[in-house]
Order: C-alpha cells, then sequence, then structure tokens
C-alpha cells in the first residue's frame, strides 16, 4: 500500500491529526514535520546500516513524531516499556539486535547501546523524502511480551496485521469524520501504538495524554469533543472513582475501549449507571490489539461478555486435544496475529496448529454467539494491563546472594485486579533487602509488594515447586 501518512496528509490534508492539548497539528503538518524529523534520524552514524531503531518515550508530541518519522525512513521501531529496569531493557536492545536508542528528554539512564540519543539532541538535518510504499508484510513494529519462559520475546506487527485490525474495531465502532481517539493508554503497548495507526488509516484526531490523571482527563471527556477512548480496568475504577453522580461525558463520546485483563462485575455495573459506552474486549499484542470486541448495541445486555470475534476473526474453542468444545482453550484464526516471535519462530509455531494461534486463555461462547474470559492456562498476573510472569520474576530472585527459595504467587488486589506477592525460605534476609533487590533489577510492578516466609516448602517428588500449595497456604501465612 502506499505511505499511509503521505496518502492520509493528502485525503484529508487540514483535519486535525494530533493534539496535546495545547498544540495542535493537522496531517499535512504532520507529514512534513515526520519528514524532517526523519532527516535528523538519518544523520545518526549508523542510521543506514541499521533495519531497525529502537525507542523509548512517552505519550506526547514529539514521540508521537518520532514513530512517524521512523516509519517515513522504512525503519522497524522497537518499542520499549518506559517501566522496565536498565537491564531488562538492555535484554531487550541485545536481543532485537539494535544499536541506536533513541529516548525522550527525561530518561537519564544509560543503556548498553552504540547510540543513545535524545530527541531534542537529535542533528541537524534536511527533511528526507518519505519511502514511497509502507509494505504488507513489513514488520513495522515490535514490542516484548513475558511468557513462560525466563525472557520477553519480541512479537513482531505488520502494516498488514495494523490494517486489518484497524478495519476490524472500525467495522464494530463505526467511524465518523469527527471522530478523536483519548489516548492515555502506553503508546509502547499496542493498546496505545494501535490508536496512531487507527488515526492514519481513519483520518482521525489523537489526543495524546502522557500522565494518567483522573480527574483532567474526566475534564477532558466533559468538556472536549472526544467520542472514544482505550482504557485498561484500573483506569476505568479511577475514572469512576473521580466522577461526580449525575455528570456525564460530552455528548458526541460514544466508546470506552476497555481491554487489557479482566474487570469486575461491580465496576461494570458503576459504568453503567453512569451510562458510559462500555465496549469490552479481548486481544493481546499477538493480535495487534481486539480481536473480540462488543458492539454498541449489546452493552446493557451482555455485561461482562468481551462480545463477538470482530469482522476479521473466527474463535474456536478447544479441548487439550484440539477438539473443538464448550469450554476450552481460546484458539483464533485472524490476519492480525504476528508473523512471530523476533528470531524465534519456534515460539509461535508451538501454539499454532492449520493456521489456528491457541492463545492459552479459557473461555466459553454463550448461545447467542458472545464471548466469556474465564481465566488463563498458567500463571501469568494481570495487573493495571503489564503483565507478569512468575517465573520471570523467580528466575532474578534466584541470583540473590542468601536467599534459597522463592516463589512468586498472584493475588487479587482492589486497585491493579492482581498483584505479585513472594513466599521465600532459607533466609534471613529483611524485607526491605529482598524488595530493594526486585527494585533495582525489576520494572518496579513486577516485585512482590510482601513477602513471606514458608514453615513448609512445597514440592514434588520430582522436586517441582507446587506454585498452586503455596497460594492456598497463603491465607494461613497472612494471618
Ligand atoms: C494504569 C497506569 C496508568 C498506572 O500508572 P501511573 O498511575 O502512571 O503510575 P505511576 O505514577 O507511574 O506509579 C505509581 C506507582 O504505581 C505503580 N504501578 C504503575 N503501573 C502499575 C501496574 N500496572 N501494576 C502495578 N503497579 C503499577 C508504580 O510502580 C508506582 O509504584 P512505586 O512508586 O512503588 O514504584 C499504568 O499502569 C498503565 O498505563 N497501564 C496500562 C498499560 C496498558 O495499556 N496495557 C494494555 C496491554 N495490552 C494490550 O495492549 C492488548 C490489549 C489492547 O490492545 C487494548 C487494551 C486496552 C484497551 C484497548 C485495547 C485495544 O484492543 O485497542
Ligand atoms: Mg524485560
Ligand atoms: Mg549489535
Amino acid at each position: 500500500m502506499e505511505n499511509w501518512l503521505t496518502k492520509r496528509a493528502r485525503l484529508t490534508p487540514t483535519r486535525v491529526a494530533v493534539t496535546d492539548g495545547q498544540k495542535q497539528m493537522t496531517f499535512s503538518e504532520v507529514a512534513q514535520a515526520a519528514a524532517a524529523m526523519a532527516g535528523r534520524i538519518a544523520m545518526l552514524k549508523s542510521a543506514q546500516n541499521h533495519d531497525r531503531i529502537a525507542l523509548l518515550m512517552v505519550n506526547n508530541l514529539s514521540g508521537y513524531l518520532v514513530i512517524m518519522a521512523l516509519q517515513q525512513l522504512g525503519k522497524t521501531i522497537v518499542f520499549i516499556n518506559r517501566r522496565l529496569s536498565v537491564a531488562e531493557i538492555n535484554y531487550q536492545l541485545s536481543d532485537a539486535d539494535v544499536d541506536i536508542v533513541l529516548t525522550d528528554d527525561h530518561y537519564e539512564q544509560k543503556l548498553v547501546v552504540q547510540q543513545q540519543v535524545k530527541f531534542s539532541d537529535l542533528p541537524i538535518g534536511k527533511p528526507v523524502t518519505p519511502t514511497s510504499d509502507y509494505p504488507d508484510d513489513f514488520v513495522t513494529s515490535i514490542m516484548y511480551t513475558s511468557g513462560t519462559t525466563s525472557h520477553p520475546k519480541g512479537v513482531m506487527q505488520t502494516y498488514q496485521n495494523h490494517f486489518m485490525s484497524a478495519m476490524g474495531s472500525a467495522l464494530n465502532l463505526g467511524l465518523t469524520a469527527n471522530d478523536a481517539w483519548l489516548t492515555v493508554v502506553p503508546i509502547f503497548h499496542i493498546s496505545g501504538f494501535s490508536i496512531l495507526m487507527r488515526s492514519l488509516l481513519y483520518g482521525m484526531r489523537v489526543v495524546l495524554v502522557e500522565k494518567f490523571n483522573a480527574s483532567k482527563i474526566n475534564d477532558w471527556l466533559i468538556h472536549d469533543t472526544i467520542t472514544t477512548m482505550s482504557v485498561v480496568p484500573v483506569m476505568l475504577k479511577t475514572l469512576l472513582a473521580e466522577l461526580p453522580d449525575g455528570v456525564n461525558y460530552n455528548d458526541h463520546f460514544r466508546a470506552m475501549l476497555l481491554g487489557g485483563g479482566p474487570t469486575d462485575k461491580q465496576t461494570l455495573q458503576q459504568a453503567q449507571a453512569h451510562h458510559l459506552p462500555i465496549i469490552q474486549s479481548y486481544g493481546m499484542t499477538e493480535t495487534a490489539s481486539q480481536i473480540v470486541a462488543l458492539a454498541p448495541e449489546d452493552i446493557q445486555e451482555k455485561l461482562g461478555s468481551v462480545g463477538k470475534p470482530l469482522f476479521p476473526v473466527t474463535v474456536d474453542i478447544r479441548d487439550d486435544q484440539g477438539q473443538s468444545t464448550a469450554v476450552g482453550n481460546i484458539w483464533v484464526k485472524t490476519p492480525t496475529l504476528t508473523p512471530g516471535y523476533l528470531n524465534q519462530p519456534d515460539q509461535l509455531n508451538k501454539n499454532m496448529s492449520s493456521g489456528w494461534f491457541n492463545t492459552e486463555d479459557f473461555g466459553y461462547f454463550d448461545t447467542d454467539g458472545f464471548l466469556y474470559i474465564q481465566g488463563r492456562q498458567g500463571d501469568m498476573i494481570s495487573s493495571g494491563g503489564e503483565n507478569i510472569f512468575p517465573d520471570e520474576v523467580e528466575s532474578v530472585y534466584a541470583k540473590m546472594p542468601g536467599l534459597e527459595n522463592i516463589v512468586v504467587i498472584g493475588v487479587p488486589d482492589e486497585k491493579w485486579g492482581a498483584i505479585p506477592v513472594a513466599v521465600v525460605s532459607g533466609t534471613h534476609l529483611s524485607m526491605a533487602d529482598l524488595r530493594t533487590y526486585g527494585r533495582e533489577r525489576l520494572a518496579h510492578y513486577k516485585v512482590p509488594k510482601h513477602f513471606y516466609r514458608a514453615k513448609t516448602w512445597y514440592r514434588t517428588a520430582s522436586g517441582k515447586v507446587q506454585r498452586h500449595r503455596f497460594a492456598q497456604a497463603l491465607t494461613e501465612l497472612q494471618a
């Protein structure tokens, strides 16, 4: 396909593409600014010989323009989660074989790469001629997700993935020339980046918000003509808690796309009481965002369901033998599916069968064809829209001197949905030492919030830790 930004700037040059509330830019202005920014990036020493460039950003205009610029240069963007520790980031940079990392101006940590450049320190350069094509199978973005292995994997997303995802979303939510999508979910996640891709395809205004602040966002949703917003459950809860009774969002507001983890019934009922147009959805980095979502007309009737598969998507429920069943693993067939994990084709293949992908989530359809998610295979903890894998946390603590055993477990949490806690044994280390060790090496949301000392260490005969027995015993330990 032709370069989406060039095309969009030709189709609707004077429409507003993006704003941060202070400054706004039209699509024509974005196209020009992106070509100028691309010229500056192209001046970097090794930019020419590298296909991938990493990005550490927050949701603001300069970050937005750097993304647009990297696409003009035909570079693959490796998005780095801004909350990760230096060690975690270095792992991803090295795994992606990246030598250039561009960072927002507030990022001060030193990373192990040949060139680390703040946006405002980019050299002066002449605007470039943008790449003419956005090829369907070109990997434009890579985002790392943790998994049951102790190291995260780079999920590759092609233009075709993003295109089909944006179409599926539009065919469900509809589209108007006045749409505006509030973007406070991080752009380094697919929840955020997918909004930028939709904007280019739809000709839609993006409202960038750098820091989640519930009262400011409520104010914006009440007074601006924003039509759509993506949220994770903790954001919805916080917005509701700050929203005065009887106050509604602006009349144009028609979709609050809710995803990134399970939401409790009480929060959904509260949202209903406020007449919020909650569109529950289900999706993941591997599927370039939502693949199943509620339709606006089903919001009232189907509370708790994530909706029906979007137009390009097919879903099948299968048992462990791969046979269709009523309740079981959620398998999906979708043109939005990643072509694979960077450098690890086997990792995707092991969950694939004849073009179908096993999400490892559990669920079922009701008799009207609405999907309900029941949980997940394995031990993943979903905290505030971030996924935490106990294996990854445990493998970091395994190297801590003076600590013999640790097991990490997810427990329900009022605010975040779930949080990690740990049970330890064979140590005189203080709780403070254990916490500090983790915070120096891991993203803070992954560090266990409490450490309990075990009286018994549960293992199978073969020596494998029995996580579920620790989870059961936790209630006693907490007492
Ligand atoms: C909720 C957020 C904004 C909270 O961050 P906040 O308030 O900015 O925190 P800080 O002030 O930085 O820190 C305060 C303390 O809170 C801790 N903390 C921060 N985040 C978490 C967390 N997630 N869990 C636990 N603790 C957290 C900090 O560590 C700090 O503590 P101390 O001081 O002790 O260090 C933030 O977490 C956030 O932005 N979350 C959302 C992330 C997200 O977007 N996830 C979605 C990922 N999934 C997908 O992208 C696939 C699904 C999808 O595409 C989708 C999802 C949602 C909506 C739409 C879609 C779609 O399909 O389009
Ligand atoms: Mg990591
Ligand atoms: Mg290298």
